[in-house]
């Protein structure tokens, strides 16, 4: 008779995408492990507590007291659920438990806690509390898995996920001088949250030492939401570019400068603003473009501004894309330069790469949605995620539940209690099949 273990391998080995549709329920007491909603729902409570804004949302950027104090809480959940704690050196939070397996290669799992300035409750944090409850739970209920599972909670995922660029070996010299929102550089951000900058080398992992990663996270969109859909299956994440940009004309007196005298940025950056706007949409597809930032020095009603800077993000599937609208922004800005007597310059202070996740893991993420009566639908990231960079390691995957109305970065970011629960069990069963067939 062939055992569980030979089929599985087989099931993944050798069978067509065709039958890979076909994941079989697991046997008990896999298949029966759920996580504790109450509880799960209960540490999100509690963890929206440091860095609480006004505004119903939290303020908890990386590296910030807050920011430090939410690791501290979630590293004593960590240790609760019965994990081995550990901190790499750029500062992201692992919590590991064997497997029965030594040769096998551990399972991932995890997302970040930090969060945009005036963010909301539910980013990052849904995967990351998820998946210290998966672990909780399975410690609990006495299961034991053949591969190590890990929880990973990554470092500074809001300021252009550092932490996970960084088992890539992304994070450069160049990077660590990059001034974070907290205020401080990201060389003294990872030192603040006990990672070691000058052994930031040895946070790098290589392709084939992580069997596969799975996060959970919330859509952030409102496709769920409004098809009604229980869960997301996420097919590929976007590729981001960040560019500081900055905008040089002439300081001079706002009542004696005729107005065809003025070399004035800030209407220089006006018309960019709008002319990325138009570039961005005037070409099919779902790519967005966005300037988010803006400062005018010297920031006087009665002087004409002499410098801006800016920022630019532009987001898309293709990457090749993004290069193609940022050389045609570029362009552009240069006839507005030349019209306004001012001149553009660009710094690149970010950039990922657009991911597929493995459509194998998207197929047992979608079985194991419908073995639990969880509606499911196919759907792209417009947001970013750790999981793009940890796509280019090991076979990656994402889980979507819904938001309410599609808002996200913002305090009334929401996700029912009940989305949540089912987005934590479908973690738990797709990685105990993982386990089981990988
Ligand atoms: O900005 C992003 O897309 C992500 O939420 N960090
Ligand atoms: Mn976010
Ligand atoms: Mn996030």
């Amino acid at each position: 008779m062939t055992s569980r273990r030979d089929f599985s391998r087989a099931s993944l080995a050798a069978l067509g995408a065709a039958a890979l549709g076909s994941w079989r329920p697991l046997p008990a007491p896999f298949a029966d492990a759920r996580v504790n909603g109450a509880r799960l729902n209960a540490h999100l409570k509690e963890l929206s507590k440091f860095g609480a804004n006004p505004q119903g949302g939290v303020s908890r950027t990386a590296y910030s007291e807050f920011d430090k104090q939410g690791r501290e809480y979630v590293t004593g959940l960590l240790r609760a659920a019965k994990l081995e704690v550990r901190v790499d050196t750029a500062g992201n939070i692992f919590g590991r438990r064997a497997g029965s397996n030594p040769a096998l290669k551990p399972i991932w799992f995890g997302s970040h806690i930090d969060s945009v300035p005036e963010g909301g409750n539910y980013d990052g944090t849904v995967g990351s509390l998820s998946s210290i409850e998966v672990a909780q739970s399975l410690a609990e209920q006495n299961i034991t898995t053949k591969h190590p599972f890990e929880v990973v909670i990554f470092q500074n995922e809001e300021g252009g996920t550092v932490g996970s660029r960084a088992l890539l070996g992304e994070v450069k010299p160049s990077d660590l001088a990059l001034v974070a929102r907290s205020g401080k550089t990201i060389g003294d951000g990872i030192a603040f949250i006990g990672g070691t900058v000058a052994r930031l080398a040895e946070s790098r992992r290589a392709k084939g030492d992580i069997a596969a990663y799975i996060e959970l996270h919330i859509e952030q969109g409102g496709t769920l939401e409004k098809e009604k859909k229980n869960i997301g299956v996420v097919e590929g994440i976007v590729g981001i570019g960040w560019w500081d940009v900055t905008i040089e004309g002439f300081s001079n007196h706002a009542g004696t400068t005729a107005m065809n005298e003025r070399r004035d940025s800030m209407l220089a950056f006006a018309r960019f603003a709008d002319m990325v706007n138009r570039v961005v949409t005037s070409e099919p597809g779902r790519q967005v473009g966005t300037v988010g930032r803006v400062q005018a020095f010297p920031g006087a009603p009665n002087v004409i501004p002499g410098r801006v800077l800016c920022s630019l993000e532009l987001r898309d599937l293709d990457n090749a894309k993004i290069a193609r609208l940022y050389d045609r922004v570029r362009a552009e800005a240069a006839k507005i330069g030349q019209a306004t007597g001012t001149t553009f310059s660009y710094k690149s202070t970010h950039a990922s790469a657009s991911a597929l996740t493995d459509p194998r893991l998207q197929k047992v993420i979608e079985a194991k949605a419908k073995e639990m009566g969880l509606s499911t639908r196919y759907l792209p990231s417009g947001a970013g995620h750790d999981a793009q960079h940890m796509a280019m390691l090991c076979p990656s995957a994402m889980i979507f539940v819904p938001s309410a109305k599609g808002i996200s970065h913002a305090p009334t970011e929401y996700s029912s209690p009940e989305d949540i629960v089912n987005g934590a069990n479908v973690l738990m069963q797709t990685v105990l099949t993982i386990d089981a067939t990988m």
